[in-house]
C-alpha cells in the first residue's frame, strides 16, 4: 500500500435491484480481511443532517418535488456528509465506502430526469470541488431483471416508483461514465447469481488494491 496516511474513497453504485446491500457486505469483507479501518456510509445521507434531507427526497408526500429542488437537496446532503463524515475520516486515514456518491445524481438527476450533466458538473465541482471517489463499482444488469427483483418491495419510494424508460436512462448513463474513466470504474455483471457477483467484486477489488501496492 503507499506510504501516504490518507484513506481511501470508494463508492458503490447500480440500478434498481442490483443487489448493492449483498454487494457493500462483500467490499467490506475485502477491506476487513486487508487490516483496513473502514466506514460505510450512504447517499442520500450518511448524517444526521443529510438522512432528514433523505427522507423529503424518498418521501411520497413530495411527489410535486421540482427536478430543480430535488437535485439542489441531494448536494446539500453531500455538502454535510463531505463536510461532517468523508473528509474528517479520509484526512486520519479511515477508508470511506459510500453506498452510492455524485455518479448516481448524473444517472438519477441526469439522465433520469433530464437535468443537464453540465449544470450537475458544476455543482459537483462547487461542493467537492476536485474530489473524486478513488474507486467506483458499478452493479450492472438489465433493467427488466432488476426491476423484477425489486418487484416484491411492499412500499416503492419516491424513485422506485418511476417506469422503465427512467431506469434504463439511468443505466446508460452509468455505463457511459465507465466507460469514459476506465480507471476509476469497475463494472460488475450484477446479473449472475450472488456467489458469482461475490466472486467477481472480491477478484477485482483485490486486483486494485494491488495495484496500490
Ligand atoms: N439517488 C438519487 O436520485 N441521486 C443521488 O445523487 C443519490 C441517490 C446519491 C435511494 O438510494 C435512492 O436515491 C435511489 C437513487 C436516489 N433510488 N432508487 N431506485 P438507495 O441506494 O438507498 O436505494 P436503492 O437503489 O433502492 O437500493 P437498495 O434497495 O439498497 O439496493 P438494491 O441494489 O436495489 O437492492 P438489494 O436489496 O440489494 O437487492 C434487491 C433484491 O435482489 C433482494 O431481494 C436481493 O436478495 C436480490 N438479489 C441481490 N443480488 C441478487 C442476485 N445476484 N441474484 C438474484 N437476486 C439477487
Amino acid at each position: 500500500m503507499s506510504g501516504d496516511a490518507r484513506g481511501r474513497f470508494i463508492t458503490l453504485e447500480g440500478v434498481e435491484g442490483a443487489g448493492k446491500s449483498t454487494a457493500l457486505d462483500t467490499v467490506r469483507e475485502v477491506l476487513e480481511q486487508a487490516g483496513l479501518p473502514l466506514l460505510i456510509t450512504r447517499e442520500p445521507g450518511g448524517t444526521p443532517l443529510g438522512e432528514r434531507i433523505r427522507e423529503l427526497l424518498l418521501s411520497h408526500e413530495f411527489t410535486e418535488m421540482a427536478d430543480d429542488t430535488e437535485v439542489l437537496l441531494v448536494f446539500a446532503a453531500r455538502a454535510q456528509h463531505l463536510a461532517e463524515r468523508i473528509h474528517p475520516r479520509l484526512a486520519e486515514g479511515t477508508w470511506v465506502l459510500s453506498d452510492r456518491f455524485t455518479d448516481a445524481t448524473y444517472a438519477y438527476q441526469g439522465a433520469g430526469r433530464g437535468l443537464p450533466a453540465e449544470r450537475i458538473a458544476q455543482m459537483e465541482t462547487w461542493v467537492q470541488g476536485d474530489f473524486r471517489p478513488d474507486l467506483t463499482l458499478i452493479l450492472d444488469l438489465p433493467v427488466e431483471i432488476g426491476l423484477r427483483r425489486a418487484a416484491g418491495r411492499s412500499d416503492p419510494d419516491r424513485f422506485e416508483r418511476e417506469a422503465r424508460p427512467f431506469f434504463e436512462a439511468v443505466r446508460a448513463c452509468y455505463l457511459q461514465l465507465a466507460g469514459e474513466a476506465p480507471d476509476r470504474y469497475r463494472v460488475i455483471d450484477a446479473a449472475q447469481p450472488v456467489d458469482q457477483v461475490q466472486t467477481a467484486i472480491r477478484n477485482t477489488l483485490r486486483a486494485w488494491l494491488e495495484t496500490l501496492s
